[in-house]
């Protein structure tokens, strides 16, 4: 971990279908008018527009955690214990589980992406999922995250071998971003550095600075309320605009 707090955007994707297992591993331990949110932590919430689906990693543990009376957040314990200090639940510093979740589990269970074209995605497994960054939980945004892009290509092509339907990896990729090489520059850079899959860690990395230093100091908006603006100022006030809506809130670790 580094010396400096990360600050993240914490993004309330809510569960509008569980998958059948998950359904049966939260049965009878949340109130029937509660919300359920997978709330994935990114540090480009500006690309929020452009989410086709969201990935866990299907070996880690997943908890139900208890945000407030009628809010529930599916994390990592890490990221319950970390929220319950920054004061992001209602009782602060007390961490209620409601239910346990393996990320497997989870696979299929349909949500709702906040700001996104696709307003209701999949969560689908990601084997690079780290349990110790950020809350576990990573939506996916292929048109700028190198790694986004590989994966969701990676499941579009096996999707049998992975257990999902094929159109829950195969959404449409909208440009979000403009640079001066591209207005797809994850799929862009994955093809130029001939990345054939999520394995090629060497290339993905260095697929994965060119894009985030391209599109945070050169990147335009090309859609949203602030189209036309560079992506450096927009950032902050896509992410007020998240928090004010109530979509989002403020994670740092
Ligand atoms: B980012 P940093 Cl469009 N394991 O969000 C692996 N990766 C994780 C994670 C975890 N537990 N938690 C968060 N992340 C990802 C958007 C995005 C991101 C774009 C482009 C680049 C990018 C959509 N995915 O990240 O190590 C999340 O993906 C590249 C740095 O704390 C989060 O932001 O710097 C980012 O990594 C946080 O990584």
């Amino acid at each position: 971990e580094g010396v400096l707090p990360q600050e993240y955007t914490a993004l309330k994707l809510k569960v509008l279908e569980w998958a059948p297992k998950a359904a049966e591993a939260i049965k009878g331990k949340i109130p029937e008018d509660a919300n359920v949110y997978l709330v994935p932590a990114t540090l480009r919430p500006e690309t929020m527009y452009g989410q086709t689906c969201c990935f866990v990693g299907p070996t880690l543990k997943y908890g139900v955690f208890k945000a407030s009376e009628k809010e529930y957040f599916v994390i990592t314990e890490r990221a319950a214990k970390n929220m319950a200090y920054q004061g992001i639940f209602e009782k602060e510093g007390v961490i209620e589980q409601a239910a346990e979740i393996v990320g497997s589990d989870l696979i299929g269970t349909k949500i709702n992406a906040p700001l996104s074209f696709h307003k209701e995605v999949r969560v689908l497994p990601m084997e690079s999922v780290l349990a110790t960054k950020g809350t576990g939980v990573v939506t996916s945004v292929p048109s700028d995250s190198p790694d986004d892009y590989a994966m969701v290509t990676e499941l579009a092509k096996k999707a049998d071998f992975y257990g999902i339907k094929k159109e829950w990896a195969e959404l449409e990729i909208f440009p979000i971003i403009q640079t001066p090489t591209s207005d797809l520059l994850a799929p862009y850079l994955v093809k130029k550095l001939k990345i054939a899959s999520p394995k090629d860690a060497k290339q993905l990395l260095e697929a994965k600075e060119l894009a985030y230093k391209e599109g945070f100091y050169q990147g335009v908006m090309k859609v949203g309320d602030f189209k036309g603006e560079k992506v450096e100022v927009a950032k902050p006030k896509v992410r007020e605009q998240l928090i004010k809506a109530g979509e989002a809130f403020a994670y740092s670790e």
